[in-house]
């Protein structure tokens, strides 16, 4: 990867050669990094054309999404799904704030629910306040390396504050909460779970702009897409009006969503956008 357009060269969860600078100052000098098993990067929501790598040396990505206060959008849930296929980090979609849902947010949870697993996501309902869904969040996170982002608000730090009872990382009430501006978390941090594994609470993002990904290879980082690629009639098929497209078929049938494929048709247009 080429640093010199990443805003930070140096990202959570990269390993480090130090030398001590000043013995009394306890300062030290990186003299390296070492090479990435991987990482997620996203695009820097300050300049177009910059990357920003969220984290590095991760096992698994974790979503929080809620369904209410705020709420997550599909099209924000998948893009952030796309990022984990292509830097190969399995992801996990927690959904929080389950107190709040009524019966409209909860039929909403259980068709995604339903439609993620379908394409192999884990899926998670929690309260981080009823105590709910804790148990299985835990066992996901033991001995592993995880990375949690989502929008500002979802509970990401009441989460951590939660499963690290010494920690007491700052949140803040979302009543009243207009989607903009509020970031209590401002910096990513790694923070050691008692029993075994890592966790790097991140800032809330408002959008997950995608890099270094072409048309050609998106419909790679749908499962389901990916699966049917050699069917269509052409190879070079980028599934919107070809003929013989094994992708638009499935989704005729049914074998795919309509929301996922309408998840796929923004993001595609989204990355002809960058050309101009
Ligand atoms: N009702 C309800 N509120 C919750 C739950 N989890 C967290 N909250 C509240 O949501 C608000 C935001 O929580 P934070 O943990 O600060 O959110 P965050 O995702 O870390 O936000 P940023 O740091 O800005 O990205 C706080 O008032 C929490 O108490 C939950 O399960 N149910
Ligand atoms: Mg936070
Ligand atoms: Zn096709």
């Amino acid at each position: 990867m080429d640093d010199i357009t990443s805003t930070n060269p140096l990202a959570v969860g990269d390993v480090v050669d130090i030398e001590m600078e000043n013995e009394n100052e306890g300062s030290v000098t990186i003299t390296k990094i070492h090479n990435r098993r991987n990482y997620i990067n996203r695009q820097s929501p300050r300049a177009k054309y910059q990357h920003h790598i969220i984290a590095a040396n991760i096992d698994q990505s974790f979503m929080v999404a809620t369904l209410k206060e705020p709420k997550t959008s599909e099209g924000f849930i998948d893009r952030f799904l796309v990022a984990s296929e292509m830097y190969h980090v399995p992801a996990v979609i927690i959904f929080n704030k389950a107190d709040l849902y009524k019966k409209k947010e909860q039929e909403k949870f259980e068709a995604w629910k339903q439609m993620y697993e379908t394409i192999g996501y884990t899926i998670v309902l929690t309260s981080v306040k009823e105590n709910l869904g804790l148990e299985e969040v835990r066992e996901l996170l033991k001995n592993k390396t995880t990375l949690i982002s989502g929008h500002s608000g979802v509970g990401k730090s009441s989460l951590l504050n939660i499963l690290i009872p010494e920690l007491d990382i700052k949140t803040q009430d979302v009543s009243g909460w207009s989607g903009k501006g509020l970031h209590t978390t401002t910096f990513a941090e790694m923070f050691e779970i008692p029993g075994g594994g890592k966790i790097i609470d991140t800032p809330g993002m408002r959008e997950f702009g995608l890099v270094d990904i072409s048309r050609q290879e998106l419909s790679h980082y749908f499962p389901e897409m990916r699966d049917r690629l050699n069917n269509c009639q052409f190879n070079n098929c980028l599934h919107i009006n070809e003929p013989g497209c094994a992708i638009k078929q499935a989704v005729a049938d049914g074998e795919i969503t309509e929301d996922r494929y309408v998840s796929y048709y923004n993001i595609l247009e989204s990355l002809v956008e960058k050309l101009y």
